[in-house]
């Protein structure tokens, strides 16, 4: 035992990664994407639809986004849905489209790729590659996103511990991606009433093992939008360096995961919520 070791009970188990750890990079990481940094002082906001649908509905999100100040556009284009007979998403169109919202109001844009193509060309659209909870542990697909020069969204799998989910960020780094963002998105837990259950702690913890910047998305987890404010207010307070919201023109006609998208009034007032919170622990948005 070491005296680090002695001092730090938490850090004296042996982990089995290593870039990602802490021990071997004892600064926080800053993921810089354009004109933003995760990992800073700053809280990164991005939002936007859960898939993209038509060109009308992604631009008028870009569009809020930009009114809004909100840094980064999600939408998704190719979607792993639990249902096959759902809406699959738009493909590359979806990504052209993503692409023009950003030269017309000048928001970055982060989408997922499910697969070893839709990630080719994810990589050639997007600013931020994300990789889904339910291909975490793809790690086929893992080693693929280590090769490609654009920094990784990582959402922690369902079921996944977070030993798992570091796991799955040293593969990435292990392949030659430094460029991680965690996100944590709610695990499956025997309760019901929410979609997933938020692990908060999955904050603090992963901050003291890990160097890398960790977002949270309150929409996955929660499942309905009204619960996404408070637990956006929480991720923030217990110091996620990022939030992913879903937000859409007109959730009661959203392909994809309405019930737990916000109105555009609705994400404005989180955006007032949050931006005070931040305050509150000494951050900005
Ligand atoms: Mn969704």
């Amino acid at each position: 035992m070491g005296a680090t070791e002695t001092a730090e009970p938490m850090v004296s188990v042996r982990k089995p990664y290593r870039l990602v750890s802490r021990d071997f990079h004892p600064e926080n990481s800053v993921v810089r994407v354009g004109n933003i940094a995760f990992g800073e002082n700053r809280v990164i906001v991005m939002s936007g639809p859960c898939a993209v649908e038509s060109r009308e509905q992604v631009m008028a999100a870009a569009e809020f986004m930009h009114h809004l100040g909100v840094p980064v556009l999600r939408g998704g284009a190719y979607k792993p849905r639990t249902s096959p007979y759902s809406f699959q998403g738009m493909g590359v169109e979806g990504l052209k489209l993503l692409a023009e919202a950003r030269e017309r109001y000048g928001v970055l844009v982060v989408t997922e790729a499910v697969d070893h193509e839709s990630l080719a060309h994810v990589a050639e659209w997007a600013d931020i590659v994300q990789i889904g909870a339910r291909n975490m542990q793809n790690f086929e697909l893992l080693k693929a996103v280590g090769q490609v020069g654009k920094p990784v969204l990582l959402k922690r799998g369902l079921a996944a511990t977070i030993d798992e989910w570091l796991m799955a960020a040293e593969y990435v780094a292990a392949h030659g991606n430094p460029n991680i963002i965690l996100c944590e998105r709610g695990i499956r837990t025997y309760e019901t009433k929410t979609r997933n259950t938020l692990d908060i702690s999955a904050i603090p913890v992963v901050k003291q093992l890990s160097h890398l910047p960790v977002v949270i998305d309150p929409s996955h987890a929660a499942g309905q939008w009204q619960w996404v404010a408070p637990l956006a207010r929480a991720a923030v307070a217990a110091g996620a360096d990022g939030l992913i919201i879903e937000t859409h023109p007109n959730p009661a006609e959203a392909l994809s995961d309405g019930p737990q998208s916000l109105n555009f009034p609705h994400l404005e007032e989180l955006m007032q919520e949050v931006k005070r919170v931040a305050r509150a622990v000494g951050r900005e948005i």
